[in-house]
């Protein structure tokens, strides 16, 4: 137990060293005030390495695909954006390129660890992305709110796309079907059966050779890292998951008579204080909404934000009809406050709406949200910082003062 604090204290050390790296090249690179004047955006676009596809064909990189080109930190970022191009440039519609999703990540210098977001989901460390919605969604955090890129990290991403052009059942294709799945009462599909560089259902006989490069474009905005940034802490929540961090992240919906609904809810606990200022909520075609409601003491103290998807009516990129093509996020100023003890109850909404050509069940769907929030230590993550600050030196003190906060 003592060594395990131990190692703790020394991991929150570092994390401080690291704050305070920030610090001191943000002290000498910007002017103190943080007027839109003095510390003005700067914007940067970049363009991924080329993903080639032919139709029917999947991409699922693994998580530490890249670097990412990225702008030198330490930087203050308040704005990201991408989208899906070809090599003109042109933005590419969901019917020729379906964006299961691509997220991004902080990770080491050799793409080895991750620096993960604030939690709760293990296995959902990212900072942004995820799918087809990203179409129109941008990331904004007004000041002083941003996220740091302290330059000692490595960005990369996990696509997972698939060339949809010459697919004769598109619906099963992109939602992933598996030959176990048993529709319409037991359906069964997830990215499991789609694997990176696999052929998607009812194409795996093709023998078309049209590969297409395709890449990620995205935009970063930033500012310097001064004082009067507050740094956002990104965490994941999942509908899936029945104990907070046992995140399953996909699930089933079996077939939905019209005007008929699956709703799945849950509880998140929600471990230390959060002041929210953004909110995305991600899920799948068949979608109808997904709700974040606070509660305190087993009071249900109202909606937190309810995500409602924007389905295509036309066609072309941003309209294509039957496709969710965005889903606004929420925007909360002043910040909505979550406290340590708070529960989070998740509910998502399924029905059977569809592509067109499509069948009225869904596989491998998600009810996912992130949100960014200022995270406030536990009490206990206080007292070790406090204590590393004051009685380092001391080990005997420390041990003393570890015990005073029940860590040992
Ligand atoms: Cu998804």
């Amino acid at each position: 137990m003592f060594q395990a604090a131990i190692v703790g204290v020394f991991l929150l050390l570092s994390m401080s060293f690291t704050a305070g790296k920030v610090d001191a090249a943000a002290a000498a690179a910007a002017p103190a005030a943080n007027d839109a004047n003095a510390n003005p955006m700067t914007y940067r676009k970049f363009r991924s390495p080329p993903i080639s596809l032919r139709s029917g064909q999947i991409v699922n990189t693994l998580s530490n695909w890249g670097p990412l080109e990225w702008v030198e930190g330490p930087i203050a970022i308040r704005h990201f954006d991408g989208k899906i191009v070809d090599s003109e440039g042109n933005f590419v519609p969901l019917t020729e390129l379906y964006v299961h999703h691509w997220v991004i990540y902080k990770m080491d210098q050799d793409r080895q660890v991750f620096f993960p977001n604030g939690g709760l989901c293990p296995n959902l460390p990212n900072i942004f992305g995820i799918g087809a919605e990203l179409f129109y969604t941008v990331y904004d955090y007004p000041a002083p709110y941003a996220i740091v890129s302290t330059g000692d990290e490595v960005w990369t991403a996990n696509m997972h796309l698939i060339r949809t052009t010459n697919v004769p059942d598109v619906q099963s294709c992109i939602e992933c079907h598996c030959p176990t799945s048993r529709p319409p009462a037991d359906p069964f599909g997830g990215i499991i059966c789609c694997p990176d560089r696999a052929m998607c259902w009812g194409m795996e006989n093709s023998t078309l050779q049209d590969f297409k490069d395709y890449y990620l474009e995205y935009t970063i905005g930033y500012v310097n890292v001064t004082k009067d940034v507050i740094p956002l802490t990104v965490f994941s929540l999942d509908v899936t998951a029945q104990q907070t961090t046992d995140c399953r992240t996909e699930y089933q919906v079996p077939a939905q008579q019209p005007g008929q609904f699956h709703v799945l809810e849950t509880f998140a606990d929600i471990p230390n204080n959060w002041s929210i200022t953004y909110f995305e909520g991600h899920l799948h075609i068949g979608g109808v909404n997904l709700t974040a409601t606070l509660v305190r003491n087993g009071r249900e103290l109202g909606p937190i934000c309810t995500a409602h998807p924007i389905y295509g009516t036309g066609s072309g990129p941003g309209n294509e009809s039957g496709y969710i093509v965005g889903i606004p996020p929420c925007h909360f100023d002043p910040p909505v406050e979550v406290l340590a003890g708070d529960r989070i109850k998740i509910t998502s909404v399924y029905d059977s709406r569809t592509i067109a050509g499509g069948h009225p069940w869904h596989e491998g769907v998600m009810g996912l949200i992130f949100v960014a929030a200022v995270a406030h230590l536990t009490p206990e993550q206080q007292c070790i910082e406090i204590g590393c600050a004051v009685w380092l030196p001391s080990l005997s003190i420390l041990t003393k003062l570890l015990r005073m906060c029940q860590i040992l």
